[in-house]
């Protein structure tokens, strides 16, 4: 058995108890990795909540994991012991959309990255009392010192770059950077705006303007964060306000967006989103909301060439699309670490209130 301290969620919107369980150790086609730093996203804090379908507490959560490869199963190759590495997003690689070179849309997307069991139905982590505790959240529940994955988890980086800076690849960063460079495409001289500079929007900006969009606008109703959106590349910021139609409308003299990005969470900034699109023009809905949540469009929009389209993960590989980005950074073209607040492992729970609060942008959790 391996040992291991980890921060699980026992109760809805409370905070985690750091406590020491034991994971099996890896089968033949797994991989064990000291986790050396985590990243905080908003689906971790949703799943404690019950608006992603976790089907039970006790949990251990995390999904932006990077540490040391520890041991590798028989199995596995092209990873080895000493290796650095970011686990991102779980998919089984056989259906035909991880065929097809689309593994964020794997058919077994919820099984693997939310019932909190492996793909064999196996729980994997108990607690002292050996009580089971479901763990492999996004294949990975990075909130503990050790995690046990599969090799598609797993994206091989340089050791030269701290662990605390990679971590957010594996699902903040990469969603909203491969939203405008993998799915929406810009091209240099293309107009976008983007609604909500948490992690994922800020990541979109960043992504815009390395692609060379010539008009990027920011939304937000944070004033700091809006700064740092023009720090990271924004051309111009608006807090946001139930006039902003107009007055980006009145900015871009009456032509609107090429594309416009919704990271906010909130349906009324999805219309609008919409609404200031050129034609043609899309959106992207990549915020994720508790399953339910309705919008209200003018259909008649659409007819004339808008178009809407919801993705995840920013349509990424991420054994492709990590490394991209990780030589942006290098090269000064991307600089995630703008957005980084690091929290020891055990002050957890205050990087958690920082997440909810709005107070740390990215939190990345550094574990002894
Ligand atoms: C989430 C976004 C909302 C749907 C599930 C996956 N991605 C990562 O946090
Ligand atoms: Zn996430």
């Amino acid at each position: 058995m391996i040992h291991a301290t980890a921060a699980i969620a026992r109760a809805r919107h409370s905070g985690f108890s750091l406590e020491e369980v034991t994971l099996e150790p890896p089968k033949a086609d797994e991989v064990l990795v000291r986790i050396k730093a985590t990243g905080i996203c908003h689906t971790d804090i949703g799943a404690r909540d019950g608006y992603f379908p976790v089907p039970e507490l006790p949990v251990i959560l995390g999904h932006e994991g990077a540490g040391i490869v520890e041991a590798v199963g028989e199995d596995i190759s092209g990873v080895s012991p000493g290796d650095h590495v970011v686990l991102s997003f779980a998919y089984c690689g056989k259906c035909p959309n991880c065929q097809a070179g689309m593994p964020y849309l794997c058919q077994y997307v919820f099984p693997l990255n939310f019932t909190g069991l492996r793909a064999d139905g196996s729980c994997g982590h108990c607690d002292k009392s050996g009580a089971q505790v479901r763990g492999a959240f996004f294949g990975q529940s990075s909130f503990a010192t050790y995690s046990v994955v599969k090799h598609n988890n797993i994206v091989v980086v340089p050791k030269d770059i701290p662990l605390e800076l990679l971590a957010p690849l594996g699902c903040g960063i990469q969603t909203g950077a491969g939203t405008v460079l993998n799915a929406l495409d810009v091209q240099p001289g293309d107009s976008v705006a983007v609604f909500g500079c948490g992690a994922v929007g800020l990541s979109a900006v960043m992504a815009a303007k390395l692609a060379g969009c010539s008009q990027i606008l920011a939304v937000d109703i944070n004033q700091e964060r809006l700064k740092l959106a023009q720090t990271l590349g924004a051309d111009v910021a608006f807090i946001a306000g139930d006039d902003l139609v107009e007055r980006i409308m009145t900015y871009t003299n009456g032509a609107g967006v090429r594309y416009s990005v919704e990271a906010a969470g909130v349906p009324a900034a999805l219309r609008q989103a919409v609404d200031i699109l050129s034609t043609p023009g899309t959106c992207a809905l990549i915020s994720g909301v508790p399953a339910g949540t309705e919008m209200k469009l003018d259909m008649a929009a659409f007819l004339i060439g808008k178009t809407l389209t919801g993705l995840v993960e920013g349509a990424s590989v991420p054994q492709r699309f990590i490394p991209e980005l990780i030589a942006h950074y290098q090269a000064g073209r991307f600089p995630l670490d703008q957005l980084i607040q690091t929290y020891a492992f055990d002050n957890i729970n205050a990087a958690l209130a920082d997440a909810e609060s709005g107070a740390a942008i990215k939190p990345v959790l550094l574990m002894p």
